[in-house]
């Protein structure tokens, strides 16, 4: 990165009041009625795409599909070649439970500039022998001369960490208002975190770790004051918030900075967590709760724990929370603040209001039955701020409309 970089921590001053590349979105109170609500395929015939995102002020849309292939789509075109291709170094998923793959990208607050830009991945074969199948890798990339082709040669591991098992890998990797990086892993994986990863302060599974991602002489990234580790002994360096299942797909709110987690659950509750802007090192629970039960037991102790903002429940058919991201586009005022959330395995999609004041969810509204969605696997902004589902299944990217 140039000059600046990520701005200090510690003092309100000079912090951005927004999340920086986020000028497109429209930050403005809602207003009118709401339509009818439609979604419309933007990019089909996509091989397993699990996310799409935005580099700062650009009005390109990047997807990211689970193969290791990131395409940009460019007005109504998705460009034939790739605009990253991670061939063999992503360890991919086939279904049947292995989540591995590449799940997640961001880029740098300052990427019109350095061109840098992270991804989140399983790795692959040829990371061996200095990385095993599977480690949870995030690399650093930068951009070649042409502007839809990032530089292969650039790649830099700046974090990576065993993965006991082929799930629960978390994914979402974003910037905050504060410039630096957080990435969400989940808890090593099992069933019901066997190696009690959500609750172990020294292991980074299990939890949102947040860093600067710029080389620091041998160190690959560097740690910012303000983690977990200034008030708990013995966490480790990296840890932003702890207690986490899965934090799969999460997101910033751009007009605030205040953070929405979907925290995938074991067998009875799926739950959103939120926090406002940099209010983290928190302990949401797991494995000692799930959603607001305790987990496996009728009593817990509770001391410490941060309760979600909503929970709902698996109901035994299988279920797995997509956290999705607040509606901050110009098509549909009446649905500005709203954040829209999923269950990639129900096929549901819903929307509530985060009370910043009051610190609790409101007017919730099913949109299911209007939106006709399968295996929804993302819910994200694009460069205007407005919504873009993924589905998986469909290999399709949606925008969200009015009818
Ligand atoms: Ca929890």
């Amino acid at each position: 990165m140039g000059d600046g970089g990520a701005p200090e921590t510690g003092g309100s001053g000079g912090l951005p009041s927004r999340i920086p590349g986020s000028d497109g979105y429209n930050c403005d109170p809602p207003s009118g009625e709401e339509p009818v609500l439609t979604l419309t395929p933007v990019a089909t015939d996509l091989n397993y795409p699990v996310l799409v995102t935005h580099a700062p002020n650009d009005d390109r849309l990047f997807i990211v599909q689970l193969d290791g292939k990131v395409k940009i789509l460019q007005g109504e075109t998705v460009k034939t070649e790739p605009f990253l291709d991670l061939g063999d170094k992503v360890q991919i998923g086939g279904g049947g439970g292995d989540e591995r793959g590449l799940l997640g990208l961001a880029f740098a607050p300052d990427y019109a500039e350095s061109g840098l830009l992270y991804v989140h991945y399983s790795a692959g074969g040829a990371l061996e022998p200095d990385h095993e199948r599977g480690d949870t890798i995030i690399e650093e990339y930068r951009v070649s001369a042409d502007p839809d082709r990032v530089d292969p040669a650039s790649a830099r591991v700046v974090f990576s960490y065993p993965q006991p098992a082929n799930n629960h890998n978390g994914g979402s990797i974003n910037f905050g208002l504060d410039g630096y990086l957080y990435i969400g892993l989940g808890d090593g994986g099992g069933g019901g975190d066997p190696n009690g990863n959500g609750q172990n302060v020294e292991t980074p599974l299990g939890a949102i770790l947040r860093i600067d991602p710029r080389q620091d002489g041998d160190s690959p990234y560097r740690i910012p004051a303000g983690n977990l580790f200034d008030e708990v002994d013995n966490a480790a360096p990296e840890i932003w918030d702890m207690g986490l299942r899965n934090p799969f797909r999460w997101n910033f709110d751009a007009c605030t900075g205040d953070m929405y987690i979907g925290d995938v659950g074991q067998g009875a509750f799926e739950e959103i967590d939120i926090e406002l802007a940099l209010d983290g090192r928190r302990n949401y629970g797991w494995n000692v709760m799930e959603g607001f039960s305790c987990y496996g037991a009728e009593e817990c102790d509770k001391t410490g724990l941060t309760l979600p903002v909503l929970d709902y429940p698996s109901e035994g058919s299988g279920a797995s929370v997509t956290g999705g991201a607040v509606y901050r586009g110009s098509k549909i005022p009446a649905l500005r603040g709203a954040y829209f959330y999923a269950d990639y395995v129900k096929n549901r999609v819903w929307s509530v209001i985060f009370d910043r004041t009051e610190q609790k969810v409101t007017n919730p509204v099913s949109y299911t039955q209007d939106l006709n969605l399968s295996s929804p696997v993302a819910i994200q902004n694009g460069p205007d701020g407005e919504l873009y589902f993924v589905s998986i299944s469909a290999g399709t990217v949606y925008r969200l409309d009015p009818a």
